[in-house]
């Protein structure tokens, strides 16, 4: 049996890797280079944006945690009693733990995420702080079309998807994602979503290229990792990290820029950059409340409520059918 599941462990681990590289080899070899923002966490890259979250200049964590804490009880109400919560890409689950600390005798836990251990570790702390909780963990990619089986009527059910991740989907995966939740939630239910607002280009741009250099090393991470795992030959001193606004997109873009002419060889194919040349990986959304709910809109749910925090840094959004 042990020898079976490590073969299928073996064959998934594989498939991931193809995955990988298939994405890494697309976006490279495009006119414009792009690589997709997911592949930055890895095991190093989940530990660096667990330390962004902690920096001075990253202002986001903080903002919805305060919002999470102030607004326990008006978050309460709008979900109601029994409820079940399913958070897309749980992740380290903090968030979580204020929202259920403050439900009025909460019946389920649904956690989706792809990392398996986060998924596992999360679930666990919350079944051990919340007993009475029926906690149901799914492995997936939220992003991937699946069913969530429930139990019971399904009444209550609530969808919780903070930290700004809707930031990172372009319109069409974020479109995908709030049709889905539509589904698995029903026309009964209800989802929080917590987005970054629109504000000063600069307070953005700082967030998004911290003096420490963290995020710098979490971009930069990107290369190392295909060095490591596609057999990669990336000077990392060879590039640079760069925030830029995007006034159309109304994002701040992560980009990695080529500081000379180069060529990097992986998978047996080998990549010329120019000098100055950039690699974009990674676009993070900024909304109004206007905006947010033209989005949510066009995926079949409307804006009930509409949470800040006191500086008006990031907005919280309480959604029904
Ligand atoms: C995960 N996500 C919401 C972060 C963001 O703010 O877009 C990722 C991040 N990238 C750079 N710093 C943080």
């Amino acid at each position: 049996m042990h020898h079976v599941n490590n073969s299928i462990e073996r064959a998934e681990n594989e498939l991931a890797e193809n995955e990988f590289a298939r994405d890494v080899l697309a976006g490279l070899s495009a006119d414009v280079k792009t690589l997709p923002s997911r592949w930055l966490y890895d095991e190093r890259g989940s530990a660096l944006f667990e330390e962004i979250t902690k920096l001075e200049e990253y202002y986001l964590t903080r903002a919805e945690t305060s919002i999470l804490r102030d607004r326990q009880m008006d978050i309460a109400d709008f979900v109601g009693s029994g409820a079940t919560l399913v958070e897309y890409g749980a992740g380290a689950g903090v968030k979580t733990e204020l929202v259920l600390a403050g439900l009025r005798d909460p019946r389920g836990y649904v956690p989706i995420d792809i990392a398996d251990t986060f998924l596992a570790e999360t679930s666990k702390r919350i079944a051990s702080r919340f007993p009475s909780l029926c906690v149901r963990p799914i492995e997936r990619n939220f992003l991937d079309v699946f069913e969530v089986p429930f139990d019971g009527s399904g009444a209550g059910r609530t969808g919780f998807f903070p930290g700004s991740t809707m930031g990172n989907l372009n319109t069409t995966e974020a479109q995908t994602l709030l049709t889905q939740m539509g589904r698995h939630l029903g026309d009964k239910g209800r989802a929080i979503i917590g987005v970054d607002l629109q504000k000063n280009v600069d307070k953005l741009l700082n967030a998004y290229d911290d003096s420490a250099g963290v995020t710098a090393a979490f971009n930069l991470n990107l290369f190392a990792r295909i060095n490591t795992e596609l057999g990669g030959d990336f000077r990392l001193e060879q590039f640079k990290h760069v925030a830029r606004w995007n006034e159309t997109e109304k994002a701040v873009e992560m980009h990695l820029v080529s500081l000379c002419d180069q060529r990097v060889t992986l998978c047996e194919q080998t990549f010329h950059f120019r000098a100055s040349e950039t690699i974009h990986t990674e676009s993070s959304r900024k909304y109004t409340v206007e905006s947010f709910k033209r989005l949510v809109h066009a995926g079949g749910w409307r804006v009930a409520e509409a949470w800040q925090d006191g500086d008006a840094l990031f907005g919280l959004f309480g959604l029904v059918r």
